[in-house]
């Protein structure tokens, strides 16, 4: 333990963060913006992209998801695309700025003949100097590992919503086996890219459950995507009543408070959000977007309005962190930058 440096915690109770969400919005701010300072250049904004490797046709039925099988959603299923499809989609996204390269794919969890496909992928995007996020669904101990293997260097998998509301959410599967696959990909010594949906109907107590569940993990997320749930016609969410913007910017802040170190990443949701709502969220801590035309299949706002978002408000992208591993892993921080993003947004 050192004075300068206080050991992040892992003990939050619900109160307390209850007590964060209920403060003045000016003071929420003002502490979340303390605490990004401590860790952060609040100037510097890390940008990913996503690419949907498989899309559609999925058995689970996650009740916000237009992915899903199961609703008429107007999403075609394809199947996984191949390694040459995917490297021209990452070497787009690395010449428009991109540092980190997230393929995703629509299954309940990966079966192992798949596993050496996507290994490949992740390969060679990972030669053409692009951080590696994948999400697949659940992994077993043995796929987690081989993905490691193949140099994956985050794991994207969220927890949706607080243990308590999950039910109303989800019926194909439970809080614990998202708990599960997150052991199981710390234990292969991967990142972890966890975070989870707000807007869905939820009330605060169970806003700041999801929060609180993230931040006693055995270790906080390196990246925690914080999604506005983007209603789409079909799904059983669609038509649920809009989130309060002032209330979004609040589990930013909250998010921020509790997880220093992690990366807050303004996910799913943005193509909604005026100018002035996301840059509160900035203001509130958020250090991470999503950056390209489409998040999996649907919008996200397009680059020149981002590029031209960035400018306006003084943000440039994060240099690519080859080595930022162990935020909170026992160790210190020691981002090594050893390449820039081509120029793109700035
Ligand atoms: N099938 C895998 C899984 O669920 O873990 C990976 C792909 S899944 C589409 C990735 C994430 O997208 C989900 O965990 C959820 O957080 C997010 N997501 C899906 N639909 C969304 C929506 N309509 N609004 C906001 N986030 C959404
Ligand atoms: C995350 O938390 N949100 C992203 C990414 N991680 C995989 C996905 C958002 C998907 C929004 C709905 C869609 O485009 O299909
Ligand atoms: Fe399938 Fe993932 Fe969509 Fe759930 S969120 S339906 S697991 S693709």
């Amino acid at each position: 333990m050192s004075a300068v440096r206080p050991v992040l915690r892992h003990d939050w109770r619900r109160e307390e963060v209850l007590e964060l969400f209920a403060l003045p919005f000016p003071e929420l701010l003002y502490r979340a913006a303390s605490v990004h300072r401590e860790h952060f250049d609040p100037a510097q904004v890390q940008v990913s992209t996503l690419l949907s490797v498989k899309t559609g046709g999925c058995p689970e039925d996650c009740g916000y998801c237009p992915q899903a099988a199961r609703y008429h959603t107007g999403v075609d299923a394809t199947k996984l695309m191949s390694t040459e499809a995917v490297l021209e989609k990452a070497r787009q996204a690395k010449a428009a700025g991109a540092s980190r390269f997230c393929m995703g794919a629509a299954w309940r969890s990966p079966k192992d003949r798949d596993i050496p496909k996507v290994a490949s992928m992740i390969q060679e995007v990972k030669a053409r100097g692009l951080e590696t996020c994948a999400t697949l669904g659940m992994l077993s101990d043995p796929q987690a590992q081989a993905l490691k293997a193949a140099g994956l260097d985050y794991y994207h998998h969220t927890l949706d919503t607080a243990p308590e509301f999950y039910g109303e959410i989800i019926h194909t599967r439970e809080f614990q086996d998202r708990l599960d696959t997150l052991s199981h990909v710390r234990d292969a010594g991967m990142k972890t890219c966890c975070g989870g949906i707000v807007g869905m109907g939820e009330s605060r107590e169970q806003r700041a459950g999801l929060l609180q569940a993230l931040a006693t993990l055995p270790a906080h997320p390196d990246s925690v995507p914080i999604n506005r749930l983007v209603q789409v016609e079909g799904t059983p969410l669609a038509g649920t009543a809009e989130l309060d913007p002032f209330e979004f910017v609040r589990t930013i802040a909250v998010a921020r408070i509790l997880m220093p170190k992690s990366m807050v990443r303004l996910s799913a949701g943005r193509e909604q959000m005026s100018d002035e709502l996301q840059a509160l969220c900035f203001a509130a801590g958020a250090n991470s977007i999503f950056y390209g035309e489409k998040l999996l299949t649907t919008g996200n706002p397009d680059t020149e309005r981002d590029m031209a978002l960035f400018a306006r408000l003084g943000l440039v992208p994060m240099p690519v962190q080859v080595d930022a591993a162990d935020h909170d892993h026992g160790g210190t921080i020691h981002a090594t930058i050893t390449s820039q993003p081509e120029p793109a947004i700035a």
